[in-house]
């Protein structure tokens, strides 16, 4: 049958079972997005900023275990996506943007916002798909799913010229490709069980692939807790994966974020063996490569991710396996564990031990605004067995993964590889895919102004996040780092802001504001916030900046203007 390639795109996506994208509109695509409208089977979320639609994109497929979708123009329209990007890369998130191009007659005179794509995106993406010719397009999107979903997920870019969605084809949609996994193999199986075996002190770390899978399947969470009890071993989760296992399981080994404690990161170095589940070991959670130390770990390695270009890349491992982490993880337990894993109790509980007072919800008073410890203790007392947390980069971050006590059952969204502006975008895919669940931002006051606009589509389309401001006067993660490297040089003038009064901001966009100004304030406040339910609120806390995270203050005080 003869359509036009813009229908056919749009039949493509939905046999790619896409029900929504992510977008501000431009002229190069306007062929695409009327036929979406005009066909009604997908929901266009018409965004503020191409950042804040790839945002929400990224975080939509990390909630479906799928491609998410963003469409934007040429030019100044992906440049302002290319952030979200950058993170879907770093992060291994699934993401397929869809961008406009000049007509093909107009390529390479450097037309009005012409960019070379190829060139452009070639490392912040796994390909870039050209699509120049009506009968490949369908094959474009099924091959970019397809690569986007695979392997290391990661980014792919469809690249669309304006004049091309009113040409017609007979092409017919090319159909999903199946999902391709891999199990481990037996020899690598045996391997593993001898080393766990012989091993006095395992320590599990857990990470984004055993994530994605346990997205599409919740017996994950079932099985890595059947193995972590039957065979004796402490689980940490990596960075911004804080609830891959419940914060009070007793073989919690604690939570391996950035620059660990050293009360935990002394005990955890003491491991006879390291087992990366799932977890690409990036420089965050290897502690900028200090453990384990690259290229070659100072202690015995196994790295299981399902990608044989990156087990080995960085890091030399004594066993490599590329394949599915849920896989290897019935494959242990169907093996049994071995009948002395008890053994193994006293290394589990003293990691869980000090996990655990890590964790204890206690804060020192502060002088100069609320110390934000006292505000995510209150959240936590509210946050629902089924809610959301979506986290902005800043310092206020590490409050969170202190004083939240994470669940399996809980969703967590963040930008792993740190960029600022992901917070509350990712906040409204989660309202718009979990309707009726809780759903919490936290952002500084460094992020609320970066992507904050994005409040007006919460309001657009119905949601209703709560956006928890840590509003301390400055970009407090970079006046922290500047302290501690320079501590006698004055710093601040390079960190300060003036901010609005983000209450009465946030009432302007039809959302609640509420202010916390003293710690007394606190937990009316926060019941408060968790009533309203019905419209986004945002819940502008005044805090410390002495208090600079939550395990660091500044000694100097007067450092402080
Ligand atoms: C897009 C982007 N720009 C800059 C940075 C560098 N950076 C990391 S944290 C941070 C400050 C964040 O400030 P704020 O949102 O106020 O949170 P705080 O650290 O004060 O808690 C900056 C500028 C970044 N990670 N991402």
């Amino acid at each position: 049958m003869t359509q036009s390639v813009a229908r056919l795109i749009v039949e493509s996506l939905e046999a790619h079972d896409v029900d929504q994208v992510f977008c501000v509109p431009g002229e190069s695509y306007i062929g695409l997005t009327s036929t979406i409208v005009e066909r009604n089977s997908i929901r266009v979320i018409v965004c503020r900023h191409e950042a804040g639609a790839a945002f929400m994109a990224a975080a939509d497929g990390r909630l479906r275990d799928r491609a998410g979708v963003a469409m934007v123009s040429r030019g100044p329209g992906l440049a302002n996506g290319l952030v979200a990007i950058h993170s879907a890369y770093h992060d291994a998130t699934p993401l397929v943007m869809l961008v406009g191009q000049v007509e093909r007659k107009d390529f390479g005179r450097l037309a009005l916002q012409e960019q070379n794509y190829s060139v452009l995106l070639s490392d912040i993406t796994k390909q870039v798909i050209e699509v120049n010719e009506p009968e490949v397009a369908s094959e474009a999107i099924a091959r970019a799913f397809h690569i986007a979903e695979s392997g290391t997920p990661g980014p792919v870019a469809v690249v669309l010229p304006e004049d091309i969605f009113d040409d017609v084809t007979d092409a017919p949609v090319d159909q999903p490709r199946p999902a391709v996994s891999s199990g481990p193999r037996v020899d690598d199986l045996d391997r593993l069980v001898e080393m766990l075996n012989a091993a006095e002190r395992p320590l599990v770390l857990v990470g984004g692939a055993l994530m994605a899978e346990a997205v599409r399947d919740p017996a994950v969470f079932k099985d890595l807790n059947t193995l972590a009890e039957t065979w004796s071993l402490p689980v940490s989760p990596t960075h911004r994966r804080p609830q891959l296992f419940d914060v009070d399981h007793p073989n919690y080994g604690g939570y391996m974020g950035i620059r660990v404690p050293p009360a935990l990161i002394n005990e955890m170095k003491r491991a006879d063996l390291l087992i990366a589940l799932g977890e690409r070991l990036t420089d965050t959670v290897s502690q900028a490569y200090s453990f384990p130390t690259a290229p070659k770990p100072q202690l015995p390695l196994v790295h299981v991710w399902p990608d044989p270009n990156e087990v080995g890349r960085v890091f030399r491992p004594d066993l490599g396996m590329a394949c599915s982490p849920h896989e290897v993880i019935k494959a242990l337990i169907a093996r049994g564990a071995p009948k002395d894993a008890s053994r193994r109790q006293d290394w589990v509980s003293g990691l869980n031990k000090i996990h655990n007072a890590l964790l204890a919800k206690e804060w020192e008073p502060t002088t100069d605004g609320v110390n934000f410890a006292a505000v995510v203790c209150e959240i936590d007392k509210h946050l629902a067995d089924d809610a959301t947390v979506t986290s902005d980069a800043g310092n206020f971050g590490s409050f969170l993964h202190r004083y939240i006590g994470f669940k399996q059952s809980q969703v967590f969204l963040a930008s792993v590889v740190g960029a600022m502006g992901g917070g509350v975008p990712m906040a409204v895919a989660a309202g718009l895919r979990r309707p009726g669940t809780q759903v919490v931002c936290f952002v500084g006051d460094g992020g609320a102004l970066m992507m904050g606009n994005e409040i007006a589509t919460a309001i657009q389309y119905g949601t209703a996040p709560i956006i928890v401001i840590s509003d301390n006067s400055m970009y407090g993660t970079i006046g922290m780092h500047s302290y501690v490297r320079y501590p006698d040089r004055p710093i601040m003038d390079g960190t300060r802001l003036t901010n609005p009064d983000f209450a009465a901001w946030a009432r302007t966009f039809g959302a609640e504001g509420i202010t916390i100004r003293d710690e007394s304030e606190v937990a009316a406040g926060v019941a408060k916030a968790f009533a309203v339910k019905t419209k986004p609120v945002v819940l502008h806390c005044l805090t410390s900046a002495i208090q600079m995270s939550a395990w660091r203050r500044y000694e100097r005080a007067d450092s402080i203007p």
